[in-house]
Order: structure tokens, then C-alpha cells, then sequence
């Protein structure tokens, strides 16, 4: 891919080493939860749980899988509407490019475990297990992290964000990311490939890990981009619009993107926690009331899922939602 055909001049960045680091292990980490999502709609977390060996046996079966030959991960790819499989270097159906190959898998419902199946055509097992322990493992600190945040509100009941993703119909999707190193941007620091443009998640909530290559960078309230360095052993978690709507605005859904690296190959996979298909999603009655009006219109995921697909990765999806 030429880089000038596929590179938005990203605009300049900074390194501030400000995101917030949260321990689970500690109970305390509600508020803290509660602040960074207001302030930066992301933090990382340490003491999360998610055992070393799933995390290892996965990114082992992600490098395994994008060694393979392009024709072979092709017989991953997919006729889906909403372009489930493998992709490489388009994103979403509406024109989006990125220098990046994926994996893009549902979660609960059948077609996703039928294309586990055809992606690891020689080893399905190994890699449907993988995943499947993954999961697990991040759903359980997904709920955790959740709870805590309800905590932090002062919300009862205290499942009220959890119980989306722990639904059996809750519309989950996991993501292998793999950004090639582009030989292009070799010795020269000061030029930038877009390996993911910036958007914002539409999900409820999103848990990133990753090697340890740089790329992710987030854009401040004040739009600055300011790059998050990268840690293997932590978990990166981050707002999605649907937990912006639903904590009427008090939440921010960050707005975020990946830059491509001249050396390192990264590879990073993400979690997206959604709700059922039909579930209405508005602020929470708790947080509208006297002052605080309510700042969204209601709408069900289905809806808003909808929507979503039919933009473009850097639009502002929720403008539509917001009530004038
Ligand atoms: C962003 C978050 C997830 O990666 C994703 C992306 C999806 C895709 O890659 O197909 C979208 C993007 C994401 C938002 C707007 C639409 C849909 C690409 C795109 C242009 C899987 C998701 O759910 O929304």
C-alpha cells in the first residue's frame, strides 16, 4: 500500500504520561474508576485477573493465524453485511482504510463460532479454546470493572451496566488487530501512517490489550492527541458511546486511533462489551432530574448499531441522538 494513498496527515501529538492507572485489587478503585471516565473516557488496569498463560496462548494463535499466506486468511473473510472475518486494510463498508489486517469475530451467537472454525482451518480447537478461555477471563473483570463503576455512581441495583454484557443475547464482538511494520515510515520519525483512524467505540464499554508496541493514542477533551504507552501485562479500557448516553454525558466515549510503527509489528485485541440487540439504551433516571436534563434520545442498540454502520469511522455517531 502506498503510504500517501493511505495516510490522513495525522495531526501533531503529545506525550503526556497522564492516564490513569487503576488497581482492582484495591476497592477503593471505584472513585477512581468513576474520575478517569469522566475526565479521559479511558484508564489501565493492573490486578485484573486475566491469567498470563490465556493471554500468551492467544496472541501465540493471532501470530500463528497472520503468518499464514494472504489466500489462506482470505478463506476467513466474509460476504456479512457488517464485515465479520477477515479484513485488510478496509474498515467498515463505507470506505475506511487503515494499515492494519483483522480478525473480527461475534461473540454469542452461532456464526461466530461456525467462522472460528473456518478461520483456523488446520487447528480450530486450539483457537476456538484460546479465545473462549480469553473471554472468560476478560468478561469476568469486565463485570467486576462494571460494578465498581455502578459503586462509584452510587447506582443501584450495582448490575445495572453488567448485566448487558453478561445478557446470553448481549451483542458482543472480539477483535485481533495486526499492524504490520511499514518499511516506508523507516527512518523517518516525523512521518505518520494512520494504522486505525480515530473514532469512537459505539459499544458500552471496550478492553484493549496489546503487545508491547506503541500505536494507540488518544484525543484530549482540549483535541489533542496525546500516544498511550504500551504496557503487555495491562488492560486498557475504555468509554463507548452507549455508556456516554447512558450516564447522560458524564462519561466520556474517547475518541481514539492507532498509528502504524517503521519496526514492530503490533497486534492488539479488544473485547466489545454491547447489550441485547433489542435493549433500550437512554440515560439512567438516576442521573437526569432536577438540573441535569436529559441530553440523549432514547434508542435501542439495534438502532444505533444500525447507524453506526452505515458512517464513517471518524464521524460523530451520537450527534443524531442528542436531543437539540
Ligand atoms: C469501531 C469499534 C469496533 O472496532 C467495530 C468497528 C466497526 C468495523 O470495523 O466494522 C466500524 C467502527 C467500529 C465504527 C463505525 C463503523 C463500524 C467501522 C465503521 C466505519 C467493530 C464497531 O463495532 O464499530
Amino acid at each position: 500500500m502506498n503510504i500517501s494513498q493511505s495516510s490522513e496527515q495525522a495531526s501533531p501529538t503529545h506525550c503526556y504520561p497522564v492516564y490513569p492507572l487503576i488497581d482492582l485489587s484495591k476497592p477503593e478503585s471505584k472513585n477512581d474508576i468513576v474520575e478517569a471516565c469522566e475526565e479521559f473516557g479511558i484508564f489501565k488496569v493492573i490486578n485484573h485477573g486475566v491469567p498470563v498463560d490465556f493471554i500468551s496462548r492467544l496472541e501465540s494463535e493471532a501470530i500463528k493465524f497472520f503468518s499464514l499466506p494472504l489466500c489462506e486468511k482470505e478463506r476467513a473473510g466474509s460476504s456479512c453485511p457488517f464485515g465479520f472475518g477477515y479484513g485488510n486494510k478496509r474498515i467498515g463498508t463505507n470506505g475506511d482504510v487503515g494499515w492494519v489486517e483483522y480478525l473480527l469475530m461475534t461473540i454469542n451467537t452461532e456464526i461466530g463460532c461456525n467462522r472460528i472454525s473456518s478461520i483456523f482451518g488446520e487447528n480450530p480447537e486450539s483457537f476456538r479454546s484460546a479465545v473462549n478461555d480469553y473471554l472468560s477471563a476478560v468478561k469476568r473483570m469486565a463485570c467486576q470493572v462494571l460494578e465498581l463503576m455502578a459503586d462509584g455512581l452510587r447506582i443501584q441495583p450495582r448490575n445495572v451496566f453488567s448485566r448487558l454484557l453478561m445478557d446470553e443475547e448481549s451483542d458482543s464482538l472480539f477483535r485481533l488487530n495486526h499492524y504490520p511494520p511499514c518499511p516506508e515510515l523507516q527512518g523517518f520519525s516525523d512521518k505518520n501512517l494512520v494504522g486505525f483512524g480515530e473514532h469512537t467505540d459505539p459499544q458500552i464499554i471496550s478492553f484493549l490489550r496489546s503487545n508491547n508496541t506503541s500505536g494507540l493514542q488518544i484525543s484530549l477533551r482540549d483535541g489533542n492527541w496525546i500516544s498511550v504507552p504500551p504496557d503487555q501485562n495491562s488492560f486498557f479500557i475504555n468509554v463507548g458511546d452507549s455508556l456516554q448516553v447512558m450516564t447522560n454525558g458524564r462519561f466520556n466515549s474517547v475518541r481514539h486511533r492507532v498509528l502504524a510503527n517503521g519496526v514492530k509489528s503490533r497486534i492488539s485485541m479488544i473485547y466489545f462489551g454491547g447489550p441485547p440487540l433489542k435493549e433500550k439504551i437512554a440515560p439512567l433516571p438516576s442521573l437526569v432530574g432536577g438540573d441535569q436534563k436529559s441530553l440523549y434520545k432514547e434508542f435501542t442498540w439495534f438502532e444505533y448499531k444500525k447507524s453506526a454502520y452505515k458512517s464513517r469511522l471518524a464521524d460523530n455517531r451520537l450527534l443524531h441522538f442528542e436531543r437539540i
